[in-house]
């Protein structure tokens, strides 16, 4: 058995959805308000799409073509009565399939719906799917029709105590149909998952070895597949288990490493039966040895940065193209080799993009401030959520780090879900780095006070030791930073994964006056200092490279609604503290 778990709610999973046949379902979709999250008003549900037939109908509710919400996009930015909207709201859309075929089958495809959304189709419950950022499918094979069809779905946004992420965290709360939809058309049996990797033992040998998985789906899978890759002359047979699922290994010649500065993707085509799909795939390695971290078996030093997936110009999340040529543009001005990717799965695009500048990327789900560890339910949502992650990216050669959390306490409960959250990660692939954004110590365990320590259990399980240190900006002064030190009883590479401060673009003081420019400035060049002395200091990825949007954050005439931590402001202006890091990065 390759893959033992299914995604929640979904009967098939279908990745790489750009490159199959589809019908794009973007654009203007109906909608309607459902405050107190009902699902149906005056006695009749929502999805059902009734319409009174004569004058004496009674309805109470109503999908009218002036009111429109886009997709994709977050609906607080698209209307100001909707701003701070915490409910649920139904998407409509209605349309013709002429050329629908039966001898194909048909699933809506939805890249993200933040938080809960509930799929129905032609009046019929398809099912739920919980999580904001990570993709998911429904089969409507049986209930498509050439003409008339309606897709409603019922998005809430609600922030509850028991989801991933938890009530409170420092983003804003983009409600709806955030990333694209698609009805997705297959043939009866088809491919719908694959992973391929480069061998690591292979990596010093003439002849290296991609080893791959397949996974087929229908009810009468043909019994081999082939895998095509022109340009080395591959084209090889793969048998297929009755069930559907294969490892297979192919022996390449001559292969193109990917890597920052020769980032080579190969066309890959996967044929079965009556199927065919095509992907862009780079191969490369990765790995930890002591304190260092390999590509492509060389240490690599990450200039990092961190990114919320919101473009500040939009006030939305990032759903385009555009937006992620815009965010991964000004990381390489920064002139940086690694993003971490906060504090959940950003778009599919960006990753892709990251592909090809060659970007290395660090992913994450929000496993964040407040998660209720004891709960046996948001361990198993936090799994399937991961699942939906990798599936979605796993042959993205960018990607090399999962991170399985973000500054939590290292209490008995947290330290059994997140070593359950390590373990399952590792199981899906084990050919990433696992690490997790950790605290130092709180109780100082003899040290003296201008020592940082770091036990927490969790390390045991991670491949990085990622530190998040404020020191400077939430405790102290800069001016502190240089008298610290930092030891970690670990043999392990470490990431400082979050420092930084807050600086109101324009704003101009002298280096020791809060929200100034010089202070951020002053504030990165003492947390350089500091932290460029850590032996097993590999890479750093500073918060933040934007300003962005968060509730939490309301100084008037300077946070007015935006953590102000980012290097460029939300208009796109770069800050001074921009120049030190990039200063930085030149040299290293
Ligand atoms: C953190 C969090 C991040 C916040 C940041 C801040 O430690 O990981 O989500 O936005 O600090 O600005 O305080």
């Amino acid at each position: 058995m390759i893959w033992t778990l299914v995604p929640q709610a979904q009967n098939t999973f279908i990745s790489n959805t750009e490159n199959r046949t589809f019908t794009n379902l973007n654009g203007k979709w109906n909608y309607v308000l459902d405050p107190y999250m009902t699902g149906g008003m005056g006695g009749r549900a929502i999805m059902d799409n009734y319409e009174p037939t004569d004058k004496t109908g009674r309805v109470e509710y109503g999908f009218t073509p002036d009111r429109t919400l886009y997709v994709p996009g977050g609906w607080n930015t698209q209307k100001p009565e909707l701003a701070y909207f915490e409910a649920a709201i139904w998407y409509r859309k209605t349309f013709d399939k002429p050329d629908f075929d039966e001898s194909k089958r048909y699933f809506v495809y939805i890249e993200a719906a933040n938080q809960t959304a509930t799929v129905t189709f032609n009046g019929k419950e398809l099912g739920k799917h919980e999580g904001g950022y990570t993709p998911f499918s429904f089969e409507v094979t049986n209930l498509i029709k050439k003409q008339d069809n309606f897709l409603i779905i019922g998005v809430n946004n609600q922030r509850d105590a028991s989801d991933i992420p938890a009530k409170v965290h420092d983003w804003y709360n983009h409600g709806g149909i955030t990333r694209d939809v698609r009805l997705i058309e297959v043939p009866k049996n088809f491919i719908n998952n694959y992973f391929l990797s480069l061998d690591r033992e292979s990596l010093n040998k003439k002849n290296k070895t991609i080893k791959g998985k397949l996974e087929l789906a229908g009810n009468s899978l043909p019994e081999n597949a082939q895998i095509l890759i022109p340009e080395l002359h591959i084209e090889q047979n793969i048998a297929v288990n009755p069930k559907g699922a294969t490892a297979f290994e192919v022996t390449v010649k001559n292969l193109k490493l990917w890597s920052p500065n020769s980032p080579k993707l190969y066309d890959i085509i996967i044929k079965a039966g009556d199927d065919e799909i095509r992907d862009q795939i780079g191969f490369r390695t990765v790995e930890t040895k002591g304190k260092e971290i390999l590509l492509n078996g060389e240490p690599i030093f990450l200039k990092g940065i961190c990114l919320h997936d919101e473009n500040p110009l939009r006030k939305d999340r990032g759903n385009s193209i555009e937006d992620a040529q815009l965010l991964l543009g000004w990381a390489q001005e920064l002139g940086c080799n690694f993003i971490r990717l906060a504090h959940y799965p950003h778009q599919e695009k960006l990753v892709r993009l990251a592909d090809k500048l060659g970007i290395l990327l660090w992913e994450e789900l929000p496993l964040y401030w407040g998660i209720q560890w004891e709960n046996p339910e948001v361990l198993k949502k936090a799994k399937e959520q991961y699942t939906e992650l990798i599936y979605r990216d796993y042959n993205r050669a960018s990607s090399i780090v999962w991170s399985i959390a973000n500054e939590t306490a290292p209490i008995p409960s947290r330290n059994e879900f997140l070593s359950e959250m390590a373990d399952h990660v590792r199981s899906l692939d084990p050919t990433r780095l696992i690490s997790a954004a950790i605290k130092k110590d709180q109780e100082l365990d003899g040290h003296p006070d201008s020592v940082y320590t770091y036990n927490d259990p969790l390390i045991e399980k991670l491949d990085i030791l990622s530190i998040n240190e404020y020191l400077g900006w939430y405790g102290g002064l800069p001016d502190q930073c240089r008298t610290k030190s930092f030891t970690s009883g670990f043999e392990k590479p470490i990431i400082i994964s979050e420092f930084g401060g807050g600086a109101l673009q324009g704003f101009h003081g002298d280096k020791l006056t809060r929200w100034s420019e010089e202070f951020q400035a002053y504030l990165y060049e003492e947390s350089i200092a500091m932290f460029d002395k850590i032996d097993g200091m590999v890479g750093m990825t500073p918060w933040i490279l934007v300003d962005f949007m968060s509730p939490l954050r309301q100084l008037p005439g300077v946070q007015d609604g935006w953590n102000r931590k980012g290097l460029i402001s939300e208009k796109g202006i770069k800050k001074k503290a921009f120049f030190v890091l990039k200063d930085y990065y030149s040299k290293k």
